[in-house]
């Protein structure tokens, strides 16, 4: 460009002095005025090209001189922007600048840095050769980028091979295998009312859903115990139902055969990066801990975290705990679909009974039906408590006898039996006939003569008391039911009692309801007075204690002088008492009321006064028994009962 210009200018001068020759040479005086014009001309154009071509110059040097750097930084520029890892670097080994995807497969930035830093056997002369990184191998390529004024060159180097080491990263972690168990929470509770054919069928049903949700994710399931399963997936098979929210817990749920209560199931996982073992050891922590909630959920364990899906947030410790959530949805599903609800405890009621039936009657109306608990008579046990619930407004109408029960009831009632599953013990038996749909609720171990016709039995023999188990109904139906403080008094008291204020058959589980119910306003002091008793009450019993003897192996036996209709509560208190004696290790009391003579047989648990007095025709539980004789004269029961504790200790 220079070169052109310095010629088009030396030409023009040339072409002005010619033509002034000529113009001199032809008209003198025209011609001076042209010389005189093409050296003004010539002058200025000089001055205009020699200004201009030297700005152009000056401007073409910084050109060049930015050519210069950037020679380098393009190289550093275009590796930013190169699609793989990159870098430059002198033949020195010097790195002069490395790109993101290079940072991240050598953790460093490379600043300061030789490239026999990272790659020791390095070799600049080689256009493809192998490199490790982190126990990773990559093709390294390298060639020269441009050359130095000194004659050195610099290097770009780049690599391959690390995108299929992302993508064999992330396959190898969706392959990973998850492990893990599937229990099926209820299996007992729900075939308990199914005959064979049903559970047979109600089975092949669940198996059959189990079978294609896991197939379907490409896993394996395996029964290795009834309604128990070992689960393998893989990761990306978990995600995906995770991402579901583990919907099979609902379609387990809606699987029906004839069953009253929904099969619920408990899903343990384990991920681990380490082993199958590890796995299946997260797995197992997981499920523990899902049957620990109550079941009906999955949970997902990794190495120090949980995922948790289903279920409710109750904090529940123990199987019975499932049980209890499972049947209290059961009642629920019972009572919504009864028009009324009926509530019966069993002959002679104590405060378990009626405790229950308070806590029951809140359940049920709660629910929005109308209930009536059915009496037949007061006895001493409850008088206090009935005393107080009937001079409550809130309570008006609530208590029925026998034969208006009998008329009110229709085939969409339901009725609730509590504190005995016995036929001959159940207070009113014509209800008992005439109901239709039965729910049973006990803590007595099971006897022959149980009603049979029950649409559900809620049994359970380790609970303290009925109270217990109504009480962790209503813990499980929270949301829907406000327990109100005289409810809650009830429910309290009837599980002082059976436990003797909490010294027997008291577990974890009683603390905790009792632990509800002081919660929901029950109040230590009320239930206390609900325990008072009258002067001549606490007379009887100190009599009662006077007369006892002791028989033989901690065994003592008394009989109660009153004859009234507290005949029975004083002597059922009296044997409590007597087992505050030391060296008692059971207390049976006679009392005798009109034809019948009754027996109270009490214990710490060593002697099991439940076989005792199934010898004697009774029956009842470890610890709390009792029988009854008609047409026997006091000595002739003692006998009786004598010859009970002979037979058992010989048996022993
Ligand atoms: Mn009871």
């Amino acid at each position: 460009m220079k070169k052109t210009k310095k010629i088009l200018f030396v030409v023009t001068v040339l072409l002005l002095a010619v033509l002034a020759a000529v113009s001199v040479w032809v008209t003198p005086w025209i011609g001076i005025w042209i010389i005189l014009t093409a050296l003004l001309s010539g002058l200025i154009g000089y001055v205009v090209l020699t200004l201009g071509s030297r700005g152009m110059e000056e401007d073409w040097e910084d050109d060049w001189e930015d050519m210069n750097q950037t020679e380098e930084e393009l190289v550093l520029n275009y590796s930013s922007d190169f699609p793989l890892p990159f870098l430059a670097a002198e033949e020195d080994g010097t790195i002069l600048g490395i790109n993101k995807d290079m940072e991240a497969i050598l953790h460093s930035d490379g600043k300061d840095k030789e490239i026999w830093d990272f790659f020791p056997k390095f070799d600049f002369k080689k256009s493809k050769q192998e490199v490790l990184i982190h126990d990773c191998v990559f093709d390294a390529f390298c060639s020269k980028a441009f050359q130095r004024r000194d004659g050195t060159y610099v290097y770009y180097l780049s690599l391959t091979g690390a995108e299929e080491k992302e993508n064999l990263k992330r396959q190898l972690e969706e392959e990973q295998s998850v492990c893990g168990y599937l229990y099926i929470d209820n299996y007992d509770e729900v075939a308990e009312g199914l005959d064979d054919s049903q559970v047979s069928i109600l089975t092949a049903l669940l198996e059959r859903k189990l079978n294609v949700y896991v197939a379907d994710m490409g896993g394996i399931i395996k029964r290795f115990e009834r309604g128990r399963y070992l689960l393998v997936l893989s990761n990306k098979a978990l995600q995906e139902a995770m991402r579901k929210k583990f919907d099979i817990l609902n379609d387990i749920k809606n699987t029906k055969a004839g069953n009253h209560i929904p099969v619920t199931v408990s899903i343990g996982l384990g991920v681990s990066e380490e082993s199958l073992d590890e796995a299946t050891k997260l797995g197992k922590a997981a499920i523990d801990l899902a049957l620990g909630r109550g079941g009906d959920q999955a949970i997902v364990k990794e190495k120090d975290k949980y995922h948790f899906f289903g279920g409710k947030s109750s904090e529940l410790s123990h199987n019975t705990k499932i049980r209890a959530r499972v049947k209290a949805d059961a009642l629920e599903g019972l009572i919504r679909g009864a028009d009324e609800v009926f509530i019966l405890g069993h002959k002679n009621p104590d405060m378990d009974a009626f405790g229950s039936a308070l806590g029951l009657y809140r359940i049920a109306t709660d629910l929005g039906k109308q209930a009536w608990i059915v009496l037949t008579e007061v006895s001493v046990g409850i008088e206090n408590l009935y005393r107080v619930v009937s001079e409550d407004k809130t309570y008006a109408g609530i208590f029925l006898n026998e034969s208006q029960a009998v008329e009110r009831i229709s085939a969409n009632s339901l009725l609730i039996v509590a504190d005995t599953f016995v036929n001959a013990l159940v207070d009113a038996r014509e209800v008992l006939e005439e109901a239709e749909k039965v729910f049973v609720i006990d803590h007595h171990r099971k006897s022959a003569d149980y009603i049979q016709n029950a649409v559900l039995t809620y049994h359970e023999p380790y609970a303290s008391s009925t109270c217990e188990l109504v009480t962790e109904i209503i813990r499980n139906l929270d949301d829907k039911v406000n327990l109100r403080p005289m409810e809650a008094d009830g429910l309290l008291s009837g599980m002082m009692l059976d436990t003797k204020r909490f010294s027997v058959k008291t577990g974890a589980v009683t603390f905790e309801a009792a632990a509800y119910l002081r919660r929901n306003n029950a109040d230590a002091a009320r239930v206390q007075q609900l325990f008072r008793s009258e002067l001549n009450q606490l007379k009887m019993r100190a009599a009662t204690i006077s007369r006892a003897v002791l028989y033989r192996d901690g065994v003592v036996i008394s009989v109660c002088p009153d004859t009234s209709s507290r005949a029975t509560v004083i002597a059922a208190q009296a044997a409590d008492e007597l087992l505050n004696v030391i060296d008692v290790e059971a207390a049976i009391v006679l009392c005798t009321v009109g034809e019948k003579t009754y027996v109270s047989a009490r214990s710490y648990g060593d002697i099991n006064v439940q076989m005792l007095m199934e010898k004697a025709g009774g029956g009842g539980h470890r610890t709390m028994a009792g029988a009854q004789f008609t047409a026997l004269s006091v000595p002739e029961v003692i006998a009786a009962v004598k010859k009970a504790v002979d037979e058992y200790f010989e048996e022993a």
